[in-house]
C-alpha cells in the first residue's frame, strides 16, 4: 500500500454469501443436512399447545414451563433473527435392539453442542464481528422439528418424526439461532406419506393415535426414559424386549427402509462396547446386576444416563418379564430380596409373577 492511500476496506458479506459460507461450514464440521430459516412464530404451536393441555406430555412438565417461548423462536434469545438448522445422522442400518439406535453411543447433546458452537465461531469470523447466537440441541424451548421443516429439511410423518427425502428420519436435529441476516430456504411444503399408515399399525402399544398425533404417556420411547415412575401394568407387555428408547415406528417407514445409512466406524453414535451387539435378555441381566458405580463407568458419556440405573433396572424386569426364561426366576428372586428401591422392586415381582404364570 502506498503511503497516503485510503483503506478499501472489504464490504461486509451479503446475506446470501454469509449463508453459502454458513453451510459450506456446516458440512466440513461433519453435519448431514443444513438449513436455513427466518424466526418468528412458530407455525405449529397451537397443536403443541393443545397436546400440552390435554396431557399426552404426560410428566414431562419441563415442557410446560417455556410453552410462551415456543410459540415464537425469537424468544428464547432476544435479539436473534435467524437460525441455521442442522441434522446429524445416527444410522438406521444397524439391526434393532434392546436399545434405541439414537442411544448406543455418545450423549448427542454433547457432540452436538460442540459442533454448533465450533459453527458459531466460523459465522461470526465470516461476518467480522461478534455475533450473537446460542446452540440448541433438544433442551431448549424450540420446537426444532417446527423450525427444521420451515428451513426445508423435510415434514412431519405421521409418526411425528421429521423426514427427509433422501436420508429418512434416522437423524439428530439441532439448530444455532443468530443475530445474523442469512439468505433463508424454502420451507419443505409437500407431505410425502400419502396414503402409508405403517407407522401407525406398528406401534407396540398403539401411542400414535392419529396421524402426527402421539400419546407420549403410551410411547416406549417415554416409558422407557422419561418417566420416573411406575409403568403402567397394561402397556408392559407392548414393551416387549426394548430397554431404552423404540425405533419400530422408524424401522417400518419405507423412507428409512429406502434410504436410510450405514454408520462409519468411528462414529461418536456407534455402539459402545457395553452395547455392542448384546441380546435384550443379557442387558437385561446385567443390568438388574449393576451396581451404582459399575453404572457409572460403564455408561459414562453415554445418553442412558437419564434413565438412572434405577429406570433402566425397572426397565430390565419389564424386559425379563417379557422375553425371560425360568432360567431368570433366580436373578429376579436375588434381586426382589434385596433390592431397596420400591418401584424397582414391584416390576421384578411383576415379572418374576409372569415368567412362572402365578
Ligand atoms: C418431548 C420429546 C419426545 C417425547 C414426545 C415425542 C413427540 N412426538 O412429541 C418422547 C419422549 C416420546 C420422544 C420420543 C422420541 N424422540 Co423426542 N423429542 C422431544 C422434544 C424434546 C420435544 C418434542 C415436542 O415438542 N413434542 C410435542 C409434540 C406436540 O410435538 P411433535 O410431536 O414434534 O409434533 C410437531 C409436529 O408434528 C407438528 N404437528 C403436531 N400435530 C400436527 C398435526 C398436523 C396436521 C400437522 C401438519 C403438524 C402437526 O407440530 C408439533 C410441534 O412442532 C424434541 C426436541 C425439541 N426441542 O423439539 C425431541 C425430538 C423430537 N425427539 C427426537 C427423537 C430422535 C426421538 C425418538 C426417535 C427417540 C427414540 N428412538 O426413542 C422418539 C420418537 C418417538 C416419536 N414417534 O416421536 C428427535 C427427532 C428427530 C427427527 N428426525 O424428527 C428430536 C427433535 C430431538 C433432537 N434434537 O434430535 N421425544
Ligand atoms: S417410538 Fe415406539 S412406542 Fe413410540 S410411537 Fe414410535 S413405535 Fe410407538
Ligand atoms: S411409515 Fe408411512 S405414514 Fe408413517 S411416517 Fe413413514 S411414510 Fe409416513
Amino acid at each position: 500500500m502506498t503511503h497516503g492511500q485510503a483503506v478499501a476496506l472489504a464490504p461486509a458479506p451479503s446475506a446470501h454469501e454469509l449463508a453459502r459460507l454458513a453451510k459450506a461450514h456446516a458440512y466440513a464440521i461433519g453435519f448431514d443436512l443444513v438449513g436455513i430459516t427466518a424466526l418468528g412464530p412458530a407455525e405449529t404451536s397451537p397443536e403443541f399447545e393443545t397436546w400440552l393441555r390435554e396431557g399426552r406430555a404426560g410428566t414431562m412438565a419441563y415442557l410446560g414451563r417455556g410453552a410462551e417461548k415456543r410459540r415464537d423462536t425469537r424468544l428464547p434469545l432476544p435479539g436473534t433473527t435467524h437460525a441455521i438448522v442442522v441434522a446429524l445422522d445416527y444410522g438406521g442400518r444397524e439391526p434393532s435392539g434392546p436399545v434405541a439406535r439414537y442411544a448406543r453411543g455418545d450423549d448427542y447433546h454433547d457432540v452436538m453442542n460442540a459442533m454448533l458452537r465450533e459453527l458459531h465461531r466460523r459465522v461470526s469470523s465470516d461476518a467480522g464481528r461478534e455475533v450473537l447466537g446460542k446452540p440448541y440441541v433438544d433442551t431448549g424451548p424450540l420446537l426444532e422439528r417446527d423450525l427444521a421443516r420451515r428451513a426445508g429439511l423435510g415434514w412431519f410423518g405421521k409418526n411425528t418424526n421429521l423426514i427427509h427425502p433422501e436420508r429418512g428420519s434416522f437423524f439428530f436435529l439441532g439448530a444455532l439461532v443468530l443475530d445474523l441476516e442469512l439468505a433463508t430456504d424454502e420451507p419443505f411444503e409437500a407431505d410425502r406419506c400419502g396414503t402409508c399408515t405403517r407407522c401407525i399399525e406398528a406401534c407396540p402399544t398403539q401411542a400414535i393415535t392419529a396421524p402426527r398425533e402421539l400419546d407420549a404417556r403410551r410411547c416406549i420411547s417415554y416409558l422407557t426414559i422419561e418417566l420416573r415412575e411406575e409403568i403402567p401394568v397394561e402397556l408392559r407387555e407392548g414393551i416387549g424386549d426394548r430397554i431404552y428408547g423404540c425405533d419400530v415406528c422408524q424401522d417400518v417407514c419405507p423412507w428409512n427402509e429406502r434410504f436410510s445409512r450405514e454408520l462409519p466406524d468411528d462414529s461418536p453414535y456407534a455402539p459402545r462396547e457395553m452395547l455392542a451387539g448384546k441380546d435384550a435378555r443379557t442387558l437385561a441381566r446385567e443390568l438388574l446386576g449393576m451396581t451404582q458405580p459399575e453404572f457409572s463407568a460403564a455408561f459414562k458419556g453415554s445418553p442412558m444416563k437419564r434413565a438412572k440405573l434405577r429406570g433402566l433396572k425397572r426397565n430390565a424386569a419389564v424386559v425379563l418379564g417379557n422375553v425371560g426364561t425360568a432360567n431368570d426366576v433366580g436373578l429376579l428372586e436375588r434381586v426382589r430380596d434385596e433390592e431397596p428401591d420400591e418401584m424397582v422392586r414391584e416390576h421384578v415381582i411383576w415379572a418374576r409373577r409372569r415368567l412362572e404364570g402365578g
